[in-house]
């Protein structure tokens, strides 16, 4: 074999699809783009399922290893019906990410309505009971991502605004409460003629390595027969990571297995958890076309090396 011939960096399990929609012993039509974590020693994947109304609901599941799942007999969030929540729920919640601070999880999702998609924020302890701290975004905003530990006092978020101007690409902001965030900027941007050239996005809560905190991103490139989604990674200073270390110049996994290629949106991979683990690999988990959720693993230092080896400018 050419020593020089690219091996895949993820590799995926050979039980691929992990969860689909028969695994679920309610009603819905897909289940994707989970945010997964581990704790206590087990991974809580909280996973995004469509109702048959094309409207989205929360639902979880538990693992000892990381493959095997089993679902709750009940849903773990809906819309809410109440208040201000319940205005901005209306259409439903999509695609959460979980972030381990402080003792509590916080979950990061998508709130659709008649006023345009806006980001929720909850918290829970228990993965029980889970109460809504309050919307943090305006629309239309999507992707957010929170890092695990805060910096000069204030939490810190990665997110992606929608513009008619510029390719939909990555922010940082800051808060020093969670509620209200500002200090924001521009730190990476879609690469002309690349895969990720139309927009991208944060997908899974970023995770600190020796190199710098990893961030697991989708880039998607617009071809004759739609949009492709893939994963690239983006590795950001320890200490301020709106410093950008580098961004990887290939992506780290495209649509290949028939379930990533066919399902609710053809040629999707997309990511909102990833798992750490001490032995050195991460365990990175993706939706295949909007349908199934799907998982690999990749050492942490390939990624990091592909992010400082051959990186693309990020702006
Ligand atoms: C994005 C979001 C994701 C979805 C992806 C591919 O805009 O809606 O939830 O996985 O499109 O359809």
């Amino acid at each position: 074999m050419n020593p020089d011939k690219r091996e895949p960096v993820v590799r995926r399990y050979a039980g691929n699809p992990i969860l689909t929609r028969d695994d679920v012993p309610y009603s819905v039509a897909t289940v994707h783009n989970a945010g997964v974590v581990k704790a206590n020693g087990r991974y809580i994947m909280v996973f995004r399922a469509h109702l048959f109304n094309g409207r989205s609901i929360l639902g979880l599941a538990e693992s000892a290893d990381g493959y095997s799942f089993k679902v709750r007999p009940e849903p773990f969030m809906t819309p809410s019906e109440d208040g201000i929540s319940g205005e901005y729920e209306e259409y439903g919640v999509e695609d959460p990410r979980i972030c381990q601070i402080d003792g509590d999880f916080l979950i990061t999702y998508s709130a659709y309505s008649r006023h345009g998609v806006r980001i929720g924020l909850a918290r829970t302890r228990d993965f029980t009971f889970v109460e809504r701290i309050s919307l943090i975004t305006q629309a239309d905003l999507r992707n957010v991502v929170l890092f695990p530990q805060k910096f000069g006092g204030r939490y810190v978020r990665l997110d992606r605004p929608h513009s008619e101007i510029s390719p939909w690409s990555m922010w940082i902001s800051y808060s020093p409460d969670l509620v209200h965030w500002g200090d924001s900027k521009v730190i990476v941007k879609p690469a002309v003629y690349h895969w990720d050239e139309m927009k991208i996005g944060p997908g899974a809560t970023p995770f600190r390595t020796e190199n710098g905190w990893l961030n697991i991103y989708h880039g998607v490139f617009r071809t004759m027969d739609g949009a492709v989604y893939r994963l690239g990674v983006i590795l950001h200073d320890l200490n301020d990571p709106s410093r950008i270390l580098g961004v990887a110049d290939e992506w780290i996994l495209q649509p290949e297995d028939p379930w990533e290629i066919a399902g609710y949106v053809h040629n999707v991979v997309f990511s909102c958890g990833a798992v750490p683990e001490e032995d050195g690999t991460v365990k990175i988990y993706w939706g295949g076309a909007d349908k199934v959720m799907c998982a690999g693993t990749a050492r942490i230092s390939d990624l990091a090396a592909m992010c400082l080896a051959k990186p693309r400018s990020p702006m």
